[in-house]
């Protein structure tokens, strides 16, 4: 199909401006003040509104096999969601489980997400060490359009990666020319500290965010950061919850480190008290790692966005449902951790971000967006308003409010953590690769019709990392 949006102001990371934008084939083929075309294009009168590129949300598990189950959204289900709140592309995770082969993994996950709606790409964990995860890295870079590399610090006797399979991967990452990520928690700490407070009779789930407190996010997010440090590797913390981690994040940047920061939208909107819900299942609905945090460290993550020392903003999108969550009735460490969000953080954000003054609508564009495709290396194909890019954009009714439910989402879980809440700025309409798949409330997707990105190593940058490093070595003592 080939698709012409009217009317519409067109909104960038660096621009805004009033212009049509005409798109076949795949990709956008022109932008210009008034696009006349003789016939043969759906049209979308994007007046009043303004058209913007498809959010690009870094930070999914959909059908992740975790905790003894497996998270009810599929690739199809959410990337479908995904659209409906204008969100084109997610990068989802390969987690292959300790032992198991990189390859294999990757092939499990590429064939789980070929139902795809909307194009999509993965990070492979490393959560564990030997020759051949050295050897699997290198390929998944050069063969496979891989270029990053997540680490579980949490989760001890499952996919936590110790401190020397995390020196490893960075220091194979930067040779590969990859960016090393990683999940923040002490994971030693927060075992401890499981342990305590269940044997102390804490078996709710108040008992999560007790196990996971901010500091112990704080730690391993500097940790990560100083590892980073000493290898030269650049690193990408995601879902920082805390303004402990945030300030690792801030310092490093003020040193002139290359560090870089997400942050989940649920984080920045929701705060511990729902952990204290009468109610276990709406409690344990919110359990998630890390927990959602006390107000004041909202307060926090909102100034490191608005400032740029976050720089993306991702949902963690990983669902179980009510049943599901019934596995840790009487245990909270037996709880799969998850939450829901990929159809509605372009909308929350919008709403708590831009219609507060908190954003501009540049800046929207950069955090959903434009970011998260400069640094994991997609841009300008994804991200942008550009001739030659990919057509992902989402048209954007500024006037239109909606009230956000389980009950109407597409999500495929029975529980929204932003439930009841209204807010003002919605996708009216997605367009995925020149597709119209979204219009007024209706989704008009093809299983399968989404792509694997592929996402080339960063090698311009890292010869400039490899050449400031040889700047600062230390001259060899001469004895
Ligand atoms: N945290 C979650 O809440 N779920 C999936 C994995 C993770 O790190
Ligand atoms: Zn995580
Ligand atoms: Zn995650």
């Amino acid at each position: 199909m080939s698709v012409l949006i009217k009317g519409g102001t067109v909104v960038t990371a660096d621009q805004t401006l009033r212009a049509d934008i005409l798109c076949t084939d795949g990709k956008i083929v022109q932008i210009a003040d008034n696009i006349n075309q003789p016939g043969g294009f759906k049209e979308i009168d994007a007046g009043g509104q303004y058209v913007m590129p498809g959010g690009i949300d870094p930070h999914t598990h959909m059908q992740l096999p975790f905790m003894g189950t497996v998270a009810s959204e599929d690739f199809f289900t959410g990337t479908a969601a995904g659209l409906a709140g204008g969100t084109t592309m997610i990068i989802d995770f390969v987690i292959p489980n300790p032992q198991q082969n990189l390859m294999e993994a990757y092939r499990q996950w590429r064939e789980w997400a070929e139902k795809s709606v909307s194009d999509y790409s993965f990070h492979v964990a490393i959560t564990w060490w030997d020759d051949t995860v050295h050897r699997d890295m290198g390929i998944l870079v050069r063969e496979h359009g891989v270029n990053s590399f997540k680490h579980f610090m949490a989760y001890k006797g499952a996919i936590m990666a110790t401190d020397e399979t995390l020196v490893n991967s960075f220091a194979r990452a930067l040779e590969l020319g990859a960016v090393p990520t990683v999940h923040a928690e002490n994971g030693e700490l927060v075992y401890r500290l499981q342990n305590d407070l269940f044997s102390t009779g804490i078996s709710g789930p108040e008992g999560h965010p007790l196990s996971r407190p901010p500091e112990v996010e704080g730690e391993a997010a500097n940790r990560a950061i100083r590892v980073a440090e000493v290898l030269g590797v650049p690193v990408y913390i995601v879902h920082v919850s805390a303004r402990q981690a945030l300030e690792a994040v801030t310092r490093a940047r003020n040193e002139g480190q290359r560090v870089f920061g997400e942050v989940l939208a649920g984080h920045l909107l929701i705060d511990d008290s729902v952990y204290r819900d009468t109610d276990w299942g709406r409690a344990a609905a919110h359990v998630m790692s890390p927990p959602f945090r006390p107000k004041e460290h909202q307060a926090a993550l909102w100034k490191g966005l608005q400032a740029g020392n976050l720089q993306t903003t991702a949902t963690d999108h990983c669902c179980f449902c009510h049943d599901q969550k019934a596995m840790g009735r009487e245990d909270f460490r037996k709880i799969p951790n998850g939450t829901a969000g990929v159809e509605n953080r372009l909308e929350v954000l919008w709403h708590h971000g831009v219609n507060t003054g908190r954003l501009t609508m540049n800046e929207f564009v950069r955090v959903t967006s434009t970011n998260a495709a400069q640094i994991f290396n997609v841009y300008p194909r994804k991200g942008s308003i550009s001739v030659g890019a990919d057509a992902d954009l989402v048209v954007w009714d500024p006037e239109a409010t909606k009230t956000i439910s389980a009950k109407t989402h597409h999500q495929k879980v029975d529980f929204n953590i932003f439930e009841g809440m209204t807010v003002k700025g919605c996708a009216s309409h997605t367009i995925s690769n020149a597709e119209l798949v979204y219009a007024d409330g209706e989704l008009m997707v093809e299983k399968g019709a989404g792509r694997y990105v592929n996402r080339p190593p960063y090698a311009p940058f890292y010869d400039a990392v490899k050449k400031q490093a040889q700047v600062n070595a230390p001259m060899p003592v001469k004895r």
